[in-house]
């Protein structure tokens, strides 16, 4: 059975910044209900509403994972671990971005699968072998008519953004060699829930991965997972280790039951745990509210950093607009001069003076919050004050 257990209000596209401000509306199909269901069979979280793909991931897609240092440092560890360990012949990325991944690899070990084609743009002209389609049986067959097999398929928060996750697996599947290896990376619902990260929900995200509902969906394709890793990246992640149930020789680490049992103890499995979830992001919204109304009294002015997808679900959820957060800043080039979707707050160039300009920053980017703190030290030395909402609403010194 699906079961609702939260309703973010109207909504806007998370990614699709507008040039100038103006007002969506719900007739236009600019505003859509975002509301998030819990399935008690398979485990499943995932959002009600399907927007096709062609209209979130295009030629326009702005998002770059190479815009970070923690997660270019991310792809490049990885890729070391996967050199050294698997010593794969043939990698292919599933949602290869800007190529943070795959940059690392020789180009004849590796192969990039991009349906944004500005992405897939840059990869390709960095010389590596680019498909800009969606994964499906298609790309699969016409992929394995030239190479025969991969030995590892590796994606990173991409499945996720995927609604027929049959397709996935059974295009994976015809792919992978027999002995190939199957690593997916995607934010933790444990850590979602836990850090109350609500924000994790918008549009792109159609699921939101526990390793109990993960391994329910392996069950059906004959894989299984064989070891997971905890990574901090992306407000905490799971990075899955997955392979064919008939591959023995490859051991079970005891990390899987680890993950399963932690994920039990927090209550993953039943739909109460989804319940207060949903009280504590009222709780959230109410407190975060009170923090910008009070600092918008003393007539202080805050900048929002880091234009985040993340971001826009908050804005909309708690009715946030300019008079309390009035600018916000990005260094991706294609949302610098946009709007937030919905909102309508400009989204500034960031310069290392920027900051000069405002009394409290709010982090629309927490999951780096390390990284733009050790950034913004001065800043923070002089006084200036961050607020966050996660995992609750408060000012960080
Ligand atoms: O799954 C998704 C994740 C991986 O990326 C996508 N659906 C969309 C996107 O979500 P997001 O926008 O919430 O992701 P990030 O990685 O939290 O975005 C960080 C943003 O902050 C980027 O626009 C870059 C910007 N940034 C910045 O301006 N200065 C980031 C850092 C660290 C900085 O110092």
């Amino acid at each position: 059975m699906i079961k609702k257990f939260l309703n973010l209000g109207l909504q806007p596209l998370a990614n699709q910044y507008q040039k100038k401000p103006v007002k969506l509306s719900v007739e236009k199909g600019q505003l859509y209900n975002l509301n998030i269901f819990f399935n008690t069979k398979s485990k499943l979280v995932s959002i009600s509403k399907r927007i096709p793909s062609e209209k979130m991931f295009n030629s326009k897609y702005p998002y770059r994972s190479s815009m970070s240092h923690t997660m270019r440092t991310s792809f490049k560890n990885l890729s070391k671990k996967i050199k050294k360990k698997f010593k794969p012949n043939l990698l292919l990325e599933i949602g290869s971005n800007d190529g943070a991944l795959i940059k690392n690899f020789k180009k004849e070990n590796v192969i990039g699968v991009e349906p944004c084609k500005n992405l897939a743009r840059i990869t390709k002209k960095n010389g590596y072998l680019t498909y800009d389609k969606y994964w499906n049986f298609d790309l699969a067959t016409k992929i394995k008519k030239k190479f025969n097999s991969v030995d590892i398929i590796y994606s990173a928060n991409t499945l996720t953004h995927i609604s027929d996750l049959n397709t996935v697996f059974k295009s994976i599947k015809y792919l992978l060699s027999e002995n190939g290896i199957i690593i997916i990376e995607d934010p933790s619902l444990l850590e979602c829930l836990k850090k109350n990260s609500y924000d994790q929900f918008y549009n792109e995200h159609i699921y939101l991965f526990s390793a109990i509902a993960v391994k329910n969906l392996l069950n059906n394709f004959g894989f299984e997972i064989f070891d997971i890793e905890n990574l901090s990246t992306h407000g905490g992640s799971l990075r899955y280790y997955i392979k064919r149930t008939s591959y023995k020789k490859q051991k079970i680490s005891y990390r899987v039951n680890n993950q399963i049992k932690k994920e039990i103890k927090f209550g993953l499995h039943k739909f109460e745990t989804y319940k207060k979830f949903s009280i504590n992001t009222l709780r959230s919204k109410k407190n975060l509210l009170q923090i910008l109304n009070k600092i918008k009294k003393d007539k202080k002015k805050i900048l929002g950093y880091g234009a985040t997808a993340k971001a826009v679900t908050v804005l909309n959820y708690c009715n946030i607009d300019k008079d309390l957060i009035s600018n916000f800043t990005d260094t991706t080039p294609e949302k610098i001069d946009n709007y937030m979707p919905g909102k309508n707050i400009k989204i500034l160039r960031y310069n290392k003076d920027i900051l000069k300009n405002y009394d409290y920053v709010f982090l629309g980017a927490w999951n780096f919050k390390k990284e733009i703190m050790r950034k913004e030290k001065k800043y923070i030395k002089n006084g200036l004050k961050f607020i966050t909402h996660i995992p609750y609403p408060k000012l960080i010194n």
